[in-house]
């Protein structure tokens, strides 16, 4: 009996053995070598080389609590959804995943391809790097990954087996808490708030209640709007990147939801970038993400209405002035996600390095307002915001009100 037919967490001496039964990548006389090179927060992500013949493979296994803290359980099933979510990503938008070479129900792990030539591409954007094909790559990935799971384009009973197929209770329940709830509620004492900033996060996020209204209409919305199949989780670190390449991985917070989540945690994401750039004076570099950011939104309503005019079937769908709705609701999404990931990770406890990096307190509190003034007109006013500019001139307005506050 293989000593893999039971699950147990593995080390890398295992992870060796394993892909020596498991995989027919490597020759008879390789030369094995296996690091474990995960820093996300919920799995462990090991690397095999050959040291002797160059090949090498990805190995990720899922634990019983995330690897940042046993405070949450989650379910090993997590591994299925994000290898499952990739094979049929690839088919959506070929080229823009890493290829999956294997999916171990019992070890709760899987194969894929090692993409070592690429950089993370949050680590890139910290060493303010510029990608010229991201938002062309990015857009396809989100419209033809949205609009083909949609009810716009599926037959409505597979569409709804797909809903089944991906239910991600534990992996939702960690956004709806981290995401919708706890950055303005604090309910369960988890917040972490820059010294300095308390007061003034107290009033602006803590304080308003017209905010909250609308941020429990979102989570409401969140749970129940099983519009497309979502990757979930994607921010600049769930992205490796060269000039010209881009691959999305991690989507193991994959379900059925509104489409605006994934597009509106990218420009977030983005925008966090932007603060780090601003926070070290580097106006090529903002310069350069002002750009993508207002490329990636009117790209992503582009091709979403040149796919849509493509793929759609369903009879209803095609009634005059469906489309031009449709996509005025996922906007309004997509801006009020902005502002939901923006205030989550300058106020929760799952923080992004673009801000944390800042070592200068001041810039560091400054670099948080802004990001928190725009991300409570982005909820607040989200059906206001349809164009790229749009976005980014309320970003550019948030900063001067808060080194206008500053002067005074
Ligand atoms: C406990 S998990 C915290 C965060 O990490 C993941 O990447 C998701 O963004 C989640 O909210
Ligand atoms: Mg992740």
């Amino acid at each position: 009996m293989s000593r893999f037919s039971s699950y147990f967490l593995m080390n890398t001496e295992d992870v060796i053995d394993y892909v020596k039964q498991k995989l027919a990548i490597f020759k008879e006389d390789a030369e094995l070598t296996c690091k474990e090179i995960g820093d996300g927060n919920l799995n462990y992500v090991f690397r095999v080389v050959d040291e002797k013949y160059g090949a090498s493979v990805i190995i990720k296994q899922a634990g019983h609590t995330a690897r940042i803290s046993d405070e949450f359980k989650l379910s090993t099933d997590r591994i299925r959804i994000e290898s499952n979510v990739l094979l049929l990503q690839d088919k959506l938008s070929p080229g823009l995943v890493p290829t999956v070479y294997l999916f171990d129900e019992v070890m709760s792990c899987c194969a894929m391809e090692d993409l070592s030539d690429y950089t993370i591409m949050r680590t890139a954007l910290l060493n303010h790097e510029t990608f010229p094909a991201f938002s062309d790559h990015i857009t396809t990935f989100m419209v033809n990954n949205l609009l083909l799971t949609s009810d716009v384009v599926m037959e409505h009973k597979a569409k709804k087996e797909l809903v089944k197929q991906y239910i991600n209770t534990e992996l939702c329940e960690i956004t709806e808490d981290l995401v919708y709830t706890e950055p303005f509620y604090d309910n369960n004492n988890r917040n972490e708030l820059t010294p300095g900033n308390e007061e003034w996060i107290k009033s602006t996020i803590y304080d308003d209640e017209d905010l909250k209204l609308e941020t429990a209409k979102l989570k409401f919305s969140f749970m129940n709007n099983a519009q497309a199949l979502l990757h979930g989780d994607l921010h600049t670190g769930s992205i490796f990147i060269t000039k010209e390449s881009t691959k999305v991985i991690d989507p193991e917070f994959a379900f059925y939801g509104p489409m605006g989540y994934d597009v509106g945690n990218v420009i977030a994401n983005l925008f966090f970038a932007w603060s780090n750039g601003n926070a070290h004076g580097n106006k090529d570099f903002t310069d350069w993400i002002e750009k993508t950011i207002e490329d990636v939104v009117d790209q992503f309503k582009e091709k979403f209405k040149y796919k849509w005019d493509q793929e759609v079937t369903e009879l209803t769908a095609k009634q005059v002035g469906f489309k031009k709705w449709y996509l005025s609701e996922v906007l309004a999404d997509i801006a009020a996600v902005a502002g939901l990931e923006l205030t989550r990770r300058i106020i929760g406890l799952a923080k992004v390095k673009d801000i944390t990096s800042i070592t200068d307190s001041d810039k560091r509190i400054e670099a948080e307002q802004i990001c928190l003034t725009a991300a409570v007109r982005f909820i607040k006013q989200r059906s206001q915001f349809t164009e790229g500019k749009d976005f980014v001139a309320t970003f550019k307005e948030a900063e001067k009100m808060v080194k206008g506050l500053k002067v005074m």
